[in-house]
C-alpha cells in the first residue's frame, strides 16, 4: 500500500529552494539587494505591459516567477556526485544535459538537475547546475594526486541527510516532518565555510594549478556559489544593478535582446571576496567564492534552431573583440542574429522552437469538434480556436556558463584544454545517464498536441 501521507517531492523541492533562498540571504547580502531589483524590475515589465502580464497568468508561468531560482555547486568526485544525484532525486530533480566546459579552459564537467514535466515545472523550476571536477586534466601529476587525497578525506553530507535519502528510496517517499529535516540537513552541504580543510601552502599550490581545483578542493563542502532570480527584462534589470553600485559584467551572455526572447540570456557580477582560516594559520587569507547572476528566459529552440543559434554566435565570438567591450559586441550580435526570424509564428513555421498548445476558445472548439470538423491543429490555429504557446528554455548554455565561470574565475585564467567531452565518464560517475534536453521539449510538445486530439475526438 502507498501511504498517504508523504509529502510530494514537487513540495520539497518548494521547501529547499526557499531555504536556500534564505540562506543566501544571510549569508550574501547583495543578494537581497538584487531580488528587490527584480522583483521592481518585473512588477514594472508586468504593468506595463498588460498582454504579457495575461499570457504569463493564463500559461501558469506568472506564479513561478517569483520563486523562480538556479544555483551552481562544483563537486570534487564521483561518489559526491552520485549521492547528490539521489538527493536530488527526492525532491524531483533530474539531470539534464551535458555539459562540457573544457573547452572554454575550465576543467569541469557539468549538468543541470531540475523538474521535468510541465506540472512540475509550473509548481517550482528550480534547478542547480552541477559540475565535477576533472583532475585528470590537471597536467602535474603530484599536485592531482594530492587534491585526490585531499578530496577523498571529506564527507560533504551529513550523516542524517544520507539516512533519509536512504529511507526516501526504501520507503518512496518522506512524510512532513522527515521533509523538513531532511532540507535542513542538505541545506548543511550547500553552506559556505571559512575554515578551509587545508593550510595556506596547499591553498596557494591549488590555486596556482587552476583557481577552480582550489575553490573545489581546500573546503568543507560544495558551496552555493550563486543563486540566481528570473528577470523579464536583463537590460533594465542590468542597468538598475549598476545604479545600485552592483558591478554587473558588461556582457549579457546568450542572444540579443530581440521582441521575443530567445533561450536564455544572463549576466553576472563580481565575486565577493571572502575571509578564510586555513589551518594551522592564525593570520587568515581570502577567497572568492560567491557571486550574483541574473537571468532572462525564453523560447526554447528545436535542433534546428539551436544549429542556427549557435552559429550565429561563433560567427561573433570569432571576432578579435568579443566580450572586450560591451557595446560593439552587443551591435555586432544585435547584426548577426537579423538572420534569425523575430516572430513566434515564422519560429513555429519554419520548425526552429518549441511550443505547446493550448485551447482559446471552449466553446468554439466544442463546437468544431461537434460539427465534424477533422483534426487540423493548424487550421483551429488559424481560426483562434487553439493557441500555440511558446515553451520556456528550462536548461542552460554552454558558452554562456564558460562566460560566467570565468568571468567570476577572476577573468585572468589563460589556460585551455583541448575539448574533451567524456559525457559518459560523466555517466559513469553519476552512475546513471543524462536524458537529453531537446527531447524533453519534443515530449512535452507531442505530448500536448496528443491531448487536444483526444480531447477533440472526444467531443466529436
Ligand atoms: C556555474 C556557472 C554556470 C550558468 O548560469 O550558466 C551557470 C559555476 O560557476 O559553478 O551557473
Ligand atoms: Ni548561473
Amino acid at each position: 500500500m502507498i501511504p498517504t501521507n508523504f509529502v510530494s517531492p514537487d513540495e520539497i523541492r518548494a521547501r529547499f529552494s526557499q531555504a536556500m533562498s534564505q540562506m543566501y540571504r544571510q549569508e550574501v547580502p547583495q543578494y537581497g539587494t538584487l531580488l528587490k531589483l527584480v522583483d521592481e524590475v518585473n512588477a514594472a515589465c508586468l504593468q506595463s505591459d498588460p498582454n504579457l502580464r495575461q499570457s504569463m497568468e493564463r500559461h501558469g508561468e506568472l506564479s513561478r516567477l517569483d520563486v523562480e531560482r538556479h544555483g551552481a555547486i562544483r563537486l570534487g568526485t564521483p561518489q559526491e556526485l552520485a549521492t547528490m544525484r539521489r538527493i536530488f532525486g527526492v525532491m524531483g530533480m533530474q539531470p539534464v544535459g551535458y555539459y562540457d566546459l573544457s573547452v572554454a579552459g575550465v576543467p569541469v564537467h557539468s549538468t543541470a538537475f531540475r523538474p521535468i514535466g510541465d506540472e512540475q515545472l509550473r509548481k517550482n523550476p528550480f534547478r542547480i547546475f552541477t559540475s565535477l571536477l576533472r583532475l585528470d586534466l590537471i597536467p602535474d601529476q603530484a599536485l592531482r594526486q594530492e587534491a585526490q587525497a585531499i578530496l577523498t578525506k571529506r564527507t560533504i553530507f551529513t550523516q542524517r541527510a544520507l539516512a533519509l535519502v536512504a529511507h526516501a528510496e526504501a520507503e518512496g517517499g518522506l512524510d512532513t516532518v522527515e521533509a523538513d529535516e531532511f532540507v535542513q540537513q542538505v541545506l548543511e552541504t550547500f553552506r559556505w565555510h571559512h575554515e578551509a580543510t587545508v593550510d595556506a601552502a596547499t591553498y596557494q599550490r591549488l590555486q596556482d594549478a587552476h583557481r577552480l581545483v582550489a575553490d573545489v578542493v581546500c573546503f568543507k563542502g560544495p558551496h552555493i556559489n550563486h543563486l540566481t532570480p528570473r528577470t523579464l527584462d536583463i537590460d533594465a534589470t542590468q542597468a538598475e544593478m549598476l545604479r545600485s553600485g552592483l558591478s554587473a559584467k558588461a556582457v549579457v551572455e546568450g542572444p540579443p535582446r530581440r521582441k521575443h526572447a530567445l533561450l536564455l540570456r544572463q549576466t553576472s557580477f563580481k565575486a565577493l571576496e571572502e575571509g578564510v582560516n586555513f589551518l594551522g594559520d592564525q593570520t587568515g587569507g581570502t577567497h572568492t567564492a560567491r557571486f550574483g547572476e541574473i537571468e532572462q528566459r525564453g523560447i526554447a529552440l528545436t535542433r534546428a534552431g539551436r544549429r542556427l543559434y549557435d552559429e550565429l554566435l561563433a560567427r561573433v565570438r570569432g571576432m578579435d573583440d568579443a566580450g572586450n567591450s560591451g557595446s560593439d559586441y552587443a551591435d555586432h550580435l544585435r547584426a548577426a542574429f537579423e538572420d534569425f526570424p523575430d516572430d513566434p509564428a515564422t519560429l513555429r513555421a519554419q520548425g526552429l522552437a518549441f511550443f505547446h498548445y493550448t485551447v482559446r476558445d471552449e466553446a468554439a472548439f466544442a463546437q468544431a469538434a461537434r460539427r465534424g470538423q477533422t483534426w487540423d491543429l493548424q487550421a483551429l490555429i488559424n481560426q483562434s480556436i487553439v493557441e500555440a504557446v511558446p515553451s520556456t528554455y528550462e536548461d542552460f548554455l554552454p558558452v554562456s556558463a564558460a562566460g560566467i565561470f570565468q568571468s567570476n574565475l577572476g577573468g585572468a585564467e589563460q589556460k585551455s584544454y583541448a575539448a574533451q567531452a567524456s559525457k559518459t565518464d560523466f555517466e559513469v560517475a553519476m552512475q546513471c545517464q543524462v536524458l537529453d534536453e531537446i527531447e524533453l521539449y519534443e515530449e512535452a510538445q507531442s505530448a500536448s498536441i496528443a491531448a487536444l486530439k483526444q480531447r477533440f475526438q472526444q467531443v466529436a
